[in-house]
Order: C-alpha cells, then sequence, then structure tokens
C-alpha cells in the first residue's frame, strides 16, 4: 500500500504535465503611414469662415446632423466635428484622392468619440467618375465617451493604442482594384446619435507593425515566417513564461506565420492574418 503513494504522485504529475495549456500567441497589428499623404488639409487648420480647405460634406439629413469646424484637436487647433441626432441619419466629411489601381492604401483617422458611432470609408469611382458598388471598404468604430476600453467594432488587434488616448486612430488598410481611378474618402457619423472630432486623416502608402506575446510555461522556440517560407525572426530557448517582440516595416498585403513550442513539447500555430488559401489554420 505504501508503495501506492509514489505511482499516485507520479499519476497527478504527469496529469498536471499533460494538462499544460499549449503556447498562446497574441498579436497586435498597427499599419503604419509609410509616404507622402494625399490627403489636402489633414488636420484641418487651413481654411476661411466655416469651412476647412478640401472637405465637403454629405449627409443625408441634413436637419438632423450637422458639422461643424471644432476648436479642438489631435493635432494643430481645428478637427472637423460631426453632431448626430438620429439613429436613421449620417453625415461624413468627404474628400475625393486619385490613386493607383492595384494597389496598398492606408487611410486613417484620429476620432474622438463622446457617443455615436464613426465610419471611414473609401469608395472607389473610375475613370469616368461613377461610383463602383464593388469597391467600398469600410471600417467602423462605436465608443463612449464614459466606456471608452469597451469597444464593439474594433478588431482586437486595434486596441492597442485606444486605450491610452482619446484621440484614438480608426484604421482601414486596403488594396483597389483595377478600376478605381478615384477614391472618395469619407470619415463621419453613421447612424448613431452622438458628436464626434476628426482629426489628422492619412490616405497613402503604409506599413504593417506586428507586435507579438508567447505565452507558455517555458518556451522552447518561437520561430516567424513570411508566406514564402522565409524565416523573420527567431527566440531561442528560455524558462521565462513570455516573450515578446515587434516586426515592424512589413508590406500589409503579406501573410505571417507565428510558430511557437513550448519546454513540453506543445507546438502552436497562428498566421495573420489569416492562412494563405488552402492551408489549414
Ligand atoms: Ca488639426
Amino acid at each position: 500500500m505504501t508503495r501506492a503513494w509514489p505511482c499516485l504522485i507520479g499519476v497527478l504529475i504527469a496529469a498536471q504535465a499533460a494538462a499544460e495549456p499549449p503556447p498562446r500567441i497574441i498579436i497586435e497589428a498597427r499599419p503604419v503611414p509609410a509616404g507622402e499623404n494625399l490627403i489636402v488639409n489633414p488636420s484641418f487648420e487651413d481654411g476661411a469662415g466655416e469651412w476647412p480647405d478640401g472637405w465637403a460634406f454629405t449627409v443625408n439629413q441634413p436637419t438632423k446632423v450637422v458639422r461643424f469646424w471644432a476648436d479642438q484637436a489631435c493635432t494643430g487647433e481645428r478637427s472637423a466635428g460631426v453632431r448626430s441626432e438620429a439613429g436613421n441619419a449620417s453625415g461624413y466629411w468627404a474628400q475625393d484622392v486619385a490613386v493607383h489601381p492595384d494597389t496598398d492604401y492606408l487611410l486613417t483617422a484620429r476620432v474622438q468619440i463622446e457617443d455615436g458611432k464613426v465610419l471611414v470609408r473609401a469608395f472607389g469611382r473610375n475613370a469616368a467618375g461613377e461610383f463602383l458598388k464593388s469597391f467600398d471598404r469600410r471600417a467602423y468604430d462605436r465608443r463612449r465617451g464614459t466606456h471608452i476600453m469597451a469597444p464593439v467594432f474594433w478588431q482586437p488587434e486595434w486596441i492597442v493604442d485606444m486605450v491610452r488616448e482619446p484621440w484614438a486612430p480608426v484604421n482601414l488598410l486596403l488594396h483597389t482594384d483595377p478600376d478605381v481611378a478615384t477614391i472618395q474618402v469619407q470619415v463621419g457619423s453613421y447612424f448613431e446619435p452622438g458628436t464626434m472630432y476628426i482629426d489628422d486623416v492619412y490616405l497613402g502608402p503604409a506599413t504593417l507593425t506586428l507586435d507579438y506575446v508567447v505565452e507558455a510555461d517555458g518556451i522552447a522556440c518561437v520561430r516567424i515566417y513570411d508566406q514564402a517560407g522565409a524565416l523573420l525572426a527567431r527566440h531561442a530557448r528560455t524558462q521565462l513564461p513570455i516573450v515578446a517582440g515587434s516586426l515592424e516595416g512589413l508590406p500589409p498585403g503579406g501573410r505571417y506565420r507565428f510558430e511557437a513550442t513550448s519546454l513540453a513539447g506543445d507546438v502552436t500555430e497562428v498566421w495573420y492574418p489569416e492562412p494563405p488559401e488552402g492551408v489549414q489554420p
């Protein structure tokens, strides 16, 4: 009977080891402007009277959504404001920008939301000036001032900077279709009452920064590859439970494979943003 105890303890240890979760990989992607900003008057500083230069305002119910050239700012002294009083109304600051077809772009704006929901939109036109329903790229964000840490429409990887600053970036990475000649940039209030302020709009080239954290009970190895299988980064064996790093300057259209092995031999593999076609996630 006394010999059963070591066996029992051995089983318990084995069960505990088997119950160790596989490595956990957390990836946070941040698009970074990396070239000329194609937006005119992106900070809403220039203009006269009631209008900032270079910007129009499009609205479906003018009596329920108003625009104003605000005296508060993320940078400079002015921004573009929108105040909506109805859930069936929308209004966007808008600007037409010539773009190249079949090209990656980042559209981003800093937005301070008191309430309501912001839409950041790239609406394509062809060379004849006709809107292309096939090219309508959007990102939404809704945050209440009192619940700034409770995003609704943000993808998890966009949250990093938002909790640290009220003027959070709202990012839209897009790849233009062959028929797109111009983009109408629209930023504004999307069918929800509230007030928001928009500043520092950017449309232009971008790179991607991937911040990552790997958690495990001891890490044997972390490797990061591009889609072609080239090794981009490697972390060696460590007893530490966390390995963190950052990859900067990546092309935004790429796919990246993260592979982590725990000291117990468990392997976790994650693709960002998603696996290539035909590859099981
Ligand atoms: Ca400004």
